[in-house]
């Protein structure tokens, strides 16, 4: 008796538990811990759908890179071994070289500036993700990049001559990084710690929120606010994965993605707010006043190139957009 009430207990827990109809697994990746900007976004995302379809869909995350890089998870995406990625564009002009233009250093002049760019005239490139087996649902947002490195406080680009940085494994980005003087050195974000803790490399650039959810603090001394390139991210799904979704769930999809980009612009800018605070509380020292002008005027020759390359008067309306 005592057994069957037991058994009767554990089937209706059972019951209660699983859902009464077919549920489905949505596989979300991304690089960054769950307290994170990365997080915030796709813990919006995922609390939308499962909300939105009464459970019909079920998020599972994988953070902290624990599929791989975001280049290795784009792949997969397009093989759809992964569901949805959010990753910045470090690798995406790989996959689809139009994008390579928001990627070019000193192109958006503030975060109101890209974001109003990207959620306006920047919705174009989103179109050139489909033939590419991929489609974009949103721009995010991974933040101003920042230079970080354990030898010496840097001003200007005198002072990054021949510093081995890593960089993310995008060319636009590291040919500016030559012309400032760094050495560059391309490497998947998972292999970042370990390389700065080695000494394989003297620094990195990214943005506030990414220098802090990576506890970079423990291996880099040194903070220099250079901005020198704004860094977009994506939220990225494949045209296989949305062709399953009726058209109502599709529009929840969409929807989720919106507010992904706002829960990670929001935290972004909480911790462009209180994160240099609390990185300098973590033994970094930070340089607030940056020559700017001189790293601009670095990039001089290599903008020649760029030009060539997506077209001068692209980049300048970009630059131009008010
Ligand atoms: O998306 O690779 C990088 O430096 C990125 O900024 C990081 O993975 C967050």
């Amino acid at each position: 008796m005592k057994r069957l009430t037991l058994s009767l207990a554990l089937l209706t827990v059972g019951m209660m538990s699983a859902p009464a109809f077919a549920q489905t697994i949505v596989k979300v990746g991304h690089a960054l811990t769950m307290n994170s900007h990365t997080g915030a976004g796709t813990t919006a995302f995922c609390d939308h759908i499962e909300s939105q379809t009464q459970g019909r869909y079920k998020c599972q995350q994988y953070p902290n890179s624990s599929l791989g890089g975001e280049r290795e998870m784009i792949e997969a995406v397009q093989l759809g071994t992964l569901d949805v990625v959010s990753t910045s564009t470090g690798p995406v002009g790989n996959f689809v070289p139009e994008v390579k233009i928001v990627d070019i250093p000193f192109l958006f002049r503030d975060y109101d500036h890209a974001r109003r760019y990207l959620d306006g005239p920047g919705q174009e490139l989103l179109t050139k993700f489909p033939s590419k087996g991929l489609v974009a649902l949103v721009w995010t947002e991974n933040g101003f990049r920042h230079m970080t490195n354990s030898k010496r406080p840097i001003t200007k680009p005198q002072d990054v001559a021949g510093l081995k940085m890593r960089t993310m494994e995008n060319k636009v980005h590291m040919d500016g990084y030559r012309a400032f003087g760094i050495q560059p050195t391309p490497m998947a974000f998972p292999e970042v710690f370990g390389a700065l803790q080695t000494g394989t490399v003297d620094g990195q650039e990214n943005p506030i929120p990414v220098i802090l959810a990576a506890k970079f603090s423990q291996v880099q001394k040194h903070l220099s606010l250079t901005n020198h390139v704004y860094s977009p991210s994506l939220l990225i799904t494949s045209p296989r994965f949305m062709n399953k979704l009726s058209e109502a769930d599709k529009k929840i999809f969409y929807e989720a993605a919106k507010k992904c980009a706002a829960a990670q612009r929001a935290r972004v800018n909480e911790d462009e707010n209180n994160g240099i605070a609390q990185l300098e509380k973590e033994g970094v020292s930070v340089v607030r006043k940056v020559d700017g002008q001189a790293f601009r005027d670095a990039l001089r020759e290599v903008y020649v190139s760029y030009s060539k390359e997506f077209g001068a008067e692209n980049i300048r309306r970009i630059q131009e957009f008010k």
